[in-house]
């Protein structure tokens, strides 16, 4: 299973790439300029998780057609753009939204997402529940 992190300049991909494969995040990570990739097993199935470089560029956005799922870090802006331009790019994988820790008391702003490409997308606080989701 594929699962690509994505998002803006700083919006802790990294981070929870690492998060999401169980392993400690850097303590002060570097930004990210090329695309990369952590593997792990999650229950038992073999899984990548691709930390992507910010945005989506012309070297990406055909990468992220082959993920199953496609994780949107939410650092306090609106990610409304961002999930529309994934269900352009990646109609067949599923969103899921990553909010970052030092971001935790600004996710009402998400609660405007009822209805658009969000609406019943899973948003997540830690890795436990996007495991859950997959
Ligand atoms: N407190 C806190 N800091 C975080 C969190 N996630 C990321 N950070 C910090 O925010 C900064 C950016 O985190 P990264 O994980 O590098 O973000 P990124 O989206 O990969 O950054 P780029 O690759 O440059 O786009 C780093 O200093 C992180 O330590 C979080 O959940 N809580
Ligand atoms: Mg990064």
């Amino acid at each position: 299973m594929n699962i690509g992190v994505i998002g803006k300049r700083g919006s802790g991909k990294t981070t929870w790439a690492h998060r999401l494969v169980g392993l400690e995040p850097p303590a002060r990570p570097l930004g990210t300029a090329t695309l990369n990739y952590l593997a792990c097993a999650i229950d038992g199935q073999d899984v990548l998780v691709w930390d992507f470089p910010p945005g989506i560029c012309e070297h990406t956005k055909g990468v992220l057609n082959n993920m199953d799922w496609v994780a949107i870090c939410y650092d306090g802006d609106t990610i409304d753009h961002i999930a529309e331009a994934v269900h352009q790019l990646a109609p067949a994988a599923r969103l899921m939204v990553l909010v970052t820790s030092r971001h935790i008391g600004s996710v009402l702003h998400l609660c405007h997402l009822h209805n658009g490409p969000l609406a019943r997308v899973p948003v997540c606080l830690d890795p436990s529940q996007a495991w859950e989701c997959l």
